[in-house]
């Protein structure tokens, strides 16, 4: 049976809002996602998460980035406002030639580590992202040559080296693909399959032959999250080139096209011998979907779990997206009853 690793700190992280077109919304990245996938996997075996160390963790993202997450909240004290929420972000449009300096202001600092409006940090942040990491890292630690699922709240396929943002804080999935490189695999891939380009994950390996990214999601070019990358023509630099494959699909795709692209990944995956995977685990993708206009069913879930297992080699499964609560466990649990081998 898949393990399920977790944390008590999953919780603790409560948004609150997101700032969309300028207005406070109620956001989709609630602590109650939690809840509504736990009820769907109560049967199965049950690992929390031990501490581990930061040194995976300051593989793969830079060290101002983790402190200024540990420390913002803090810092934000002064104003008496419930939540940080960057209000000035340095572009290179605004920088040119400049260097980008560390400013004095936390105010000003918010919007140098993040690179949106939605993605908010309370009280509970640091320590939630922070667990969410030891889960990536404990499901390497147990998986040996068998499948683990490792429910990561907040989600981190958006976090890049240097900066957060699309709900993510700490990247989980780079951080599970570094552990395992550490652990002696060769070659990882990790596969996405959250409706979304993990922008950050590609940001983290695009120079990088050992960890390969491949991911399908809605079309950025179509108008959608993180529209400024996940195109087809992103192939790679340097010695990561030919390491990282988009699928981008039209909005309105349903099973039939999104198992294809599922398909051509796993292909490409086994046709570069990869020896431990990674599954950025999002569910966003589904029909009833609040944050993505794809149509695909829990059926086709499940059907992705059974194709994955083809690769056969160690899973680790972190939980990305996924944003209907009534469906969210099931269809978390379709994929996972599709990956049990
Ligand atoms: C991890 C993950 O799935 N992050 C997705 C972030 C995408 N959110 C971008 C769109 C925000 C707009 N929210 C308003 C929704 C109105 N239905
Ligand atoms: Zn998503």
């Amino acid at each position: 049976m898949i393990r399920v690793v977790h944390s008590p700190h999953a919780t603790a992280h409560v948004p609150g809002a997101e700032i969309w077109l300028g207005a406070r919304t109620p956001g989709t990245e609630v602590a109650e996602r939690v809840a509504a996938i736990e009820s769907a996997l109560a049967d199965l075996p049950h690992i929390e998460a031990t501490e581990h160390g930061s040194d995976v963790l300051f593989a793969v993202h830079d060290q101002d980035l983790v402190r200024h997450l540990r420390t913002v909240w803090s810092r934000w004290g002064e104003y008496g406002m419930d939540r940080v929420v960057p209000y000035l972000f340095p572009t290179s449009g605004m920088l040119g030639a400049l260097p980008l300096r560390e400013p004095v202001a936390p105010h000003a600092a918010a919007g140098r580590y993040c690179y949106d409006t939605m993605t908010l940090v309370g009280p509970g942040t640091w320590e939630a992202a922070r667990g969410a990491v030891d889960v990536a890292l404990t499901c390497v630690d147990i998986v040996a040559d068998g499948v683990v699922y490792g429910l990561t709240r907040p989600p981190g396929h958006h976090a890049t080296r240097s900066a957060y943002g699309g709900s993510c804080y700490l990247n989980n999935a780079a951080v599970a693909a570094q552990a395992l490189r550490n652990a002696g695999h060769e070659r990882v891939a990790i596969i996405d399959i959250d409706a979304h380009h993990g922008n950050g994950t590609q940001d983290i390996f695009y120079a990088r032959s050992d960890v390969l990214y491949a991911s399908v999601h809605v079309d950025p070019g179509a108008g959608w999250f993180p529209h400024y990358a996940g195109f087809a023509d992103e192939v790679g630099v340097g010695p990561g080139i030919g390491a990282n494959l988009n699928q981008p699909l039209e909005p309105g795709t349903g099973d039939m096209r999104w198992l294809d692209a599922i398909i051509d990944i796993i292909d490409w995956v086994m046709r570069a011998d990869a020896d431990a995977l990674v599954i950025s685990l999002g569910v966003d993708a589904a029909i009833d979907d609040p944050e993505s206009p794809l149509q695909v069913t829990q059926d086709a879930y499940f059907r992705a779990g059974e194709l994955l297992t083809a690769i056969g080699v160690p899973t680790v499964a972190l939980q990305e997206g996924g944003y209907h609560l009534p469906t969210l466990g099931s269809l978390v649990r379709a994929t996972l009853d599709g990956l049990e081998r």
